[in-house]
């Protein structure tokens, strides 16, 4: 199922070009294995190489070996991916908009050139240390301290949820130092570094997030990335990542929207096919309006953001939107499905689990709220 409203009509040659690579990507290397994998918990570490290859990591940079391309063929990769599964959206998300947007936007020259080309093609993995285990909507309460120690920095304190941890060979790392929130490019075999994975998910299971420990872990002066202070610096990585949640999410509703569409016609009650009938058409219309509206605002955001005037406030726009018409798609999708729905036959309750997690990383629905809580009244209720 593709978009009633011809989406492809609106998009470049290019733009259709790395969505087609990206579906190509998620049917032939992603789907085969994904039910199995999902249910073993298991993160096929091979395909890492095999995404760099194909362009997708940190693809919206410009130079050392990314490839440059636009914000609405980048999100056309995380719809297609996320199609498959939000744990693959995610990874690229973390290497691409998180860990090298981080060193790309704030890093040096010398950081840049060693740390990108291979991040790009997969041959080195980056992870993202901003949340700690009292929650992530906070990040200026965060306990992580940074202290100078003659021209080092040593490293003290926990994050938890951090993608990719327990295999990345780079972590940026958000910690408070005298003079606020500063970030750090720790290589992950520095003593006193330790990543365990989480493995008591129910949702996310095809991929990694970790519980992160810094006992004293000491790097160089130069591990400090310059052209970030303060929390504007992990706050322009979200940026990134929010955006490719904005469409990626509406991968995951298009795949469950698929399922109940093609169930629909051979599912046969009261002696003909469920999809016949006014109430599931119904259900089927409400879904697809949601989505295409989707996508519609995620392309509106795309656009913004090529042109450079795209705002916070209006990421929290698409976020918010995606993620829970996602989940309302998803669950809407388990209902046509019948009990059937709830199996892995269906890819429906592995979308409908892992959009519970995506609802819940960079911005909650509700801090996505009240960002534009405050954007519409100016007062601030966070606090
Ligand atoms: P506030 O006073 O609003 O701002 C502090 C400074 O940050 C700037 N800023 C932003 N800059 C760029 N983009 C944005 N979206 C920004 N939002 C704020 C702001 O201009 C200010 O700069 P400056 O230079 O004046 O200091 O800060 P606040 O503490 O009141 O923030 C409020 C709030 C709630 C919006 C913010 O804390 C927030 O967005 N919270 C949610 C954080 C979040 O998304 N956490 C989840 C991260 S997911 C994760 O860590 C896992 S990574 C994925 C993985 O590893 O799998």
């Amino acid at each position: 199922m593709d978009t009633v409203f011809a989406l492809d009509d609106l998009l470049e040659v290019d733009e259709i070009g790395w969505a087609r690579k990206a579906r190509a990507f998620a049917t032939n290397r992603i789907l085969p294995t994904i039910e199995q994998d999902f249910e073993d918990k298991r993160f096929r570490v091979e395909l890492v190489a095999e995404l760099g290859a194909a362009g997708f990591l940190g693809m919206h940079l410009d130079g050392y070996g990314c490839a440059g391309a636009g914000a609405v063929s980048y999100g056309l990769v995380c719809l297609e991916l996320e199609a498959a599964d939000s744990g693959w959206r995610t990874f690229v998300s973390v290497q691409g908009s998180l860990a090298m947007s981080a060193i790309h936007k704030y890093g040096t020259q010398e950081q840049k050139l060693r740390w990108l080309p291979g991040m790009a093609a997969g041959e080195l993995v980056g992870c993202f240390a901003l949340t700690e285990p009292t929650g992530g909507s906070d990040p200026a309460a965060m306990k992580t301290t940074a202290r100078r120690d003659g021209d080092d920095w040593v490293l003290d304190g926990c994050k938890r949820w951090i993608g990719l941890a327990s295999i990345a060979d780079i972590a940026v790392v958000w910690a408070m130092t005298d003079e606020g929130v500063r970030g750090f490019l720790v290589p992950t075999g520095t003593p006193g570094f330790t990543a365990t994975p989480i493995d008591n998910k129910l949702s996310m299971r095809a991929s990694i997030q970790c519980d992160v420990e810094f006992d004293a872990v000491r790097v160089p002066g130069d591990a400090i990335l310059p052209g970030a202070r303060g929390l504007s610096g992990p706050f322009g990585c979200l940026n990134e990542a929010r955006f490719g949640i904005v469409w990626g999410a509406m991968g995951a509703a298009r795949s469950c929207l698929d399922a109940a569409i093609g169930r629909s016609q051979t599912r046969e009650v009261f002696g003909k096919p469920i999809g016949a009938t006014q109430l599931i058409q119904a259900k089927l219309a409400d879904m697809l309006v949601e989505y295409e509206k989707g996508v519609l605002l995620a392309l509106h955001l795309g656009r913004l953001k090529e042109r450079g005037t795209l705002t916070p406030a209006q990421i929290s726009v698409g976020k918010l939107n995606s993620v829970r018409e996602a989940i309302l798609i998803a669950r809407e999708a388990r209902t046509i499905l019948g009990g059937d729905g709830i199996t892995s036959e269906f890819p429906v309750m592995r979308h409908m689990a892992n959009l519970e997690s995506v609802r819940t990383y960079e911005g909650t629905d509700e801090i996505h709220q009240l960002v534009l809580g405050r954007a519409l009244t100016g007062l601030d209720a966070f606090a």
